[in-house]
């Protein structure tokens, strides 16, 4: 098969060529034999219970055997998304407050308290008055209170509070704040059994609370939690792409999304003794480097590099360069198990809820974390003799991380003077158009991360400051996007701002839970002022050009429900129901002032993504006529030598 089809990355080019070679099947292979089904790509396959399934045709006639329309299949489908994504980013929420409990309360060796001022930041936020507390005991609190916004029954989410103003009274007027976390997302999965609620847009209203207690709640408690115990993120170079596995060292790569084991891993490696057993076997040394998300989390805060996004999970062992794989939860592969066999890698689940069959699993009890770290460590060493069919590809970028929104206000604002003045005056100026925000995964349906780069380009080319996360960051760091030089890629304004600050126009904020921190600069723009008073009116908005997993529709259901416009491409969810799909692309502009947009090809979406900053700034009287620039052929190759 031809390997450029799928992608422009020559690493990953090369490494499926590598696999079909040697009869080693790989996503890329199964994608081509797997045909997708249009009513449940559209979202109109019901098999919520077994007087189905039913297939229902868009037709105003037909309907499932219960009655059920279209609109309320795709409806009760798309919420259950929600509900699985936002129960995917707070169950990972949950694990991180149990680790900082146990570590507030010495129970958890190599974990401690290393952000103060944002442990104090965030007992604030929670309604717990830090003074005259230990660090310990703070933290206990801390993490107790954080444990409560998932049981809660009544009330509202405390960092609901964080919020615009204005924005919270959209959401209490809707009804739409969240209680606590499981409570939404259990009611989500009530509400769509089979005959419980049945009208459209009573079940979205209730997808927007579900997917608020996501971004507002579970997965900003997992990224604030985790800052407390590993620091916020600093700006730190790095480097990202299947070449930063070594030939010569023993290759461990720490997959999933729990930075927690990882953290401990990256402590391991430094052991006097553990490093002389790598040396024993021929090893010049170990070399940890890390895949999706956890990638993105201890890339942030270590500079750990970052050896490929979710396609490139396979692909990574497939280099025949890889003693270990770790693995916790979330965007793993059971294709993995397969390819650990076709090479020497073993291949670890580490998380109670999850395993592989014929995977060896070494559970994460974070009471005896650091002992399990040693021990994969161990175990790793020990294969690095048994490499064979080793090739890894040459290609590795440089890249800057670290883009914490306080990070944005220090390197926006000075060290002295922290603050998102100098932004919101620049995007009152007009040198920055806007800020959008492109994350989410990548799809082998569509070329992989080639969707991401060209509209990033086009982004940038026009002004637009780009915000990325997840593996749509890793895949523009691969294309050198996320270095300072990539500012000559940039209109005249915002390279002159990214210029004067040495910034990328690209700023990586983290993996996707850390979207939740994109939430807090939206509202840092609005407190700021001169940019209206509510999120829905700043110049912004999101996307995820090649997004896949159910995590992706909970957040861009939290970004739409907070204020923002938010494009997907690939396929989208309700397409199958002419109402239900007025009501995303269109009708809930009534209700929260912002609404999804579905745009498959990236030329396409990066011109709406314009036409709607540029409407967004023609509202708030700051549109000054700006010709629009294509990204030409020219610019292109210019880029192709960086
Ligand atoms: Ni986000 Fe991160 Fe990647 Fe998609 Fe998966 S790793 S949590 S879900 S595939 S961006
Ligand atoms: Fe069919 Fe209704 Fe059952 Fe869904 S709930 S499978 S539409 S009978």
């Amino acid at each position: 098969m031809k390997a450029e089809a799928f992608t422009s990355c020559k690493a990953t080019q090369a490494m499926i060529e590598k696999t079909s070679r040697e009869g080693v099947t790989t996503v890329f292979h199964r994608v081509r034999e797997k045909k997708t089904c249009p009513f449940g790509s559209g979202g109109t396959c019901c098999r919520l219970c077994y007087m189905g399934p039913c297939r229902v045709k868009d037709d105003g006639q037909d309907a499932g055997v219960c009655g059920a329309t279209a609109e309320t299949i795709a409806a009760r489908n798309f919420c259950r998304m929600v509900a699985a994504g936002a129960a995917a980013h707070s169950d990972h929420a949950r694990e991180v407050a149990l680790v900082l409990l146990a570590a507030a309360r010495g129970e958890a060796p190599g974990f401690e308290i290393k952000d103060e001022e944002k442990l104090w930041a965030v007992a604030q936020d929670l309604g717990i008055d830090p003074v005259g507390k230990s660090k310990n005991q703070l933290a206990e609190e801390v993490a107790l209170k954080a444990l409560t916004e998932f049981g809660q029954q009544e009330g509202e989410l405390s960092f609901v509070r964080r919020a615009p103003q204005k924005r919270q009274e959209v959401w209490r007027r809707l009804g739409i704040i969240p209680r606590g976390i499981d409570r939404e997302i259990v009611e989500m999965l009530h509400r769509t059994h089979m005959g419980v609620d049945q009208e459209y847009v009573h079940l979205m209203l209730h997808g927007m609370r579900t997917a608020l207690a996501d971004g507002w709640g579970g997965s900003m408690i997992a990224t604030e939690l985790q800052d407390i115990l590993f620091g916020t993120p600093v700006p730190i170079r790095a480097k990202v792409n299947l070449g930063v596995l070594k030939p010569d060292h023993v290759n461990i790569i720490v997959h999933g999304h729990e930075p927690l084991l990882p953290e401990l891993i990256l402590l391991a490696v430094r052991d006097e003794e553990l490093l002389a057993q790598a040396r024993a076997v021929g090893a010049k040394g170990i070399n940890v480097a890390g895949i999706c998300c956890t990638a993105n989390e201890i890339l942030m805060r270590k500079g750990v590099p970052v050896a490929g996004s979710v396609l490139q999970q396979e692909l990574a062992i497939a280099t025949g360069a890889v003693e270990a794989m770790v693995v916790d939860v979330q965007c793993i592969m059971q294709g993995l198990g397969q390819v650990a066999r076709c090479y020497h890698t073993e291949l670890f689940t580490t998380s109670s809820r999850a395993r592989l069959p014929g995977v060896t699993h070494l559970e994460f009890d974070h009471h005896r974390g650091l002992e399990v770290a040693k021990e994969i460590v161990r175990r790793a060493i020990a294969r690095f003799p048994q490499r064979r069919k080793v090739e890894i590809p040459v290609e590795e970028m440089d890249l800057i991380a670290g883009f914490s929104h306080e990070t944005i206000k220090y390197i926006l604002g000075g060290r002295f003077r922290a603050s998102y003045r100098p932004l919101n005056d620049n995007i009152i100026n007009g040198r920055i158009r806007g800020v959008a925000a492109v994350v989410g995964c990548s799809n082998p349906r569509v070329r992989f991360g080639d969707l991401h780069t060209t509209l990033v380009r086009e982004l940038i080319a026009n002004d637009v400051l780009v915000l990325v996360t997840g593996c749509a960051a890793i895949n523009c760091a691969k294309e050198g996007l996320l270095v300072p030089e990539a500012a000559e890629m940039a209109g005249s304004g915002l390279r002159e701002v990214c210029e004067a600050v040495g910034m990328p126009p690209v700023l990586h904020c983290g993996s996707c839970v850390d979207n939740s921190r994109l939430l807090i600069a939206a509202t840092e723009i609005v407190k700021e002022g001169g940019l209206g008073e509510d999120i829905s009116e700043v110049p912004l908005c999101g996307c995820a050009p090649e997004w896949m997993s159910e995590k992706a529709i909970a957040i861009g259901q939290y970004f739409v429900a907070s204020g923002v416009t938010v494009g997907f491409g690939v396929a989208f969810p309700t397409t199958g129901s002419a109402k239900l799909s007025e009501f995303v692309f269109g009708g809930m502009k009534d209700y929260v002032n912002a609404h999804w947009f579905y745009e498959p090809d990236p030329v396409a979406m990066a011109r709406t993504i314009i036409a709607h900053i540029d409407a967004k700034r023609k509202a708030l009287g700051i549109d000054v006529a700006k010709e629009r620039v294509l990204y030409d052929m020219d610019m292109r190759r210019k880029l192709e030598v960086v």
